[in-house]
């Protein structure tokens, strides 16, 4: 038996990395059977006569999108234009990072596309989500980058032509991994990752991972969501159970201290929150 990691998934074939040598695996029935999935991160045990993984390990967190195992660190890739920066993407990113106990970091990109107006606005975004409590980089700040990583799994995730594989290009240049310039005419990416890989540089685990320009967070409760907002906690509202929506005595609604963008999302995530409720009741 051989100890491994998936570093990535091709339809039914596994590629396991195992001390470095990569196995191209199959999955023994009785798994698919049950219905569980492999994924991207799972350390999992291989028969070396057949090539079959034979066990999956418990994981220790997994991220949904992108659906990858065992993540030490998710790195949020926002491109400040081209596509334009997307806080309510971001927001809900945040919110499904903490869900699923990961880290996250803030990874902006394309900075150098913006004129000093635009630098200006997107300074008060930066230093905001700085002054929460989320470790913020620039994809140029290279250095900064590989400290964060050391000794850690990482993912990038976020919007489609933000600039992933284009990060992971740069902090290796020995790697060219497949990137492509966004459609003009949608003003977004054109999906050019695929899959979700696994890769190894210097002393730590990346994964580039397929974009996307929506998300859903169907799945989660109410308090998931609040919970996302880390720096809504800090506030004592009159009522410990205020949602911060219409009671009285909150100190989060009108509170000029919250990025305002912050506060919008939060009420249109919970306001979503209450409708797939309310349909689901109606079912
Ligand atoms: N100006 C500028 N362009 C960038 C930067 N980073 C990436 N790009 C460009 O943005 C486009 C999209 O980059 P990709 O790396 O393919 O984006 P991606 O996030 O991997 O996209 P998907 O694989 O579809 O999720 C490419 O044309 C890159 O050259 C940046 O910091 N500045
Ligand atoms: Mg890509
Ligand atoms: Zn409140």
């Amino acid at each position: 038996m051989l100890k491994g990691r998936i570093q990535s998934i091709n339809s039914t074939k596994y590629f396991v990395d195992a001390d470095g040598t990569i196995y191209d695996c199959t999955l023994r029935g009785i798994f698919r059977k049950d219905k569980i999935i492999p994924l991207v991160g799972d350390y999992v045990e291989i028969n070396e006569k057949d090539l079959q993984i034979t066990k999956i390990f418990s994981r220790i967190n997994q991220l949904k999108r992108p659906n990858i195992a065992n993540v030490d660190i998710a790195v949020i890739v926002t491109s400040v234009k081209k596509p334009d920066l997307d806080l309510m993407l971001l927001d809900k990113l945040l919110v499904m990072i903490n869900y699923s106990k990961v880290k996250p970091i803030i990874c902006f990109s394309k900075v150098d596309l913006l004129d000093e107006k635009e630098l200006n606005d997107y300074k008060i975004v930066k230093d905001y989500y700085q002054k929460i409590g989320v470790d913020i980089i620039e994809n140029s700040d290279i250095k900064t980058f590989k400290k964060i990583a050391s000794g850690k799994v990482l993912v990038l995730c976020g919007q489609t032509g933000a600039g992933k594989s284009s990060f992971i290009n740069k902090i290796d240049r020995s790697f060219n991994l497949e990137t492509k310039p966004i459609s003009n005419s949608l003003n977004r990416g054109v999906h050019t990752t695929r899959y979700v890989s696994l890769y190894k540089i210097d002393d730590f685990f990346i994964a580039d991972t397929p974009g996307f320009s929506a998300l859903d967070l169907n799945e989660l409760s109410k308090e998931d969501i609040q919970n996302g907002f880390i720096e809504f906690k800090k506030y004592k509202c009159q009522y410990n159970d205020c949602d911060h929506l219409n009671t009285d005595g909150c100190m989060v609604k009108n509170n000029k201290e919250i990025l305002q963008s912050r506060y919008i999302n939060y009420v249109k995530l919970m306001k979503e929150y209450y409708e797939n409720s309310r349909k689901f009741f109606k079912k």
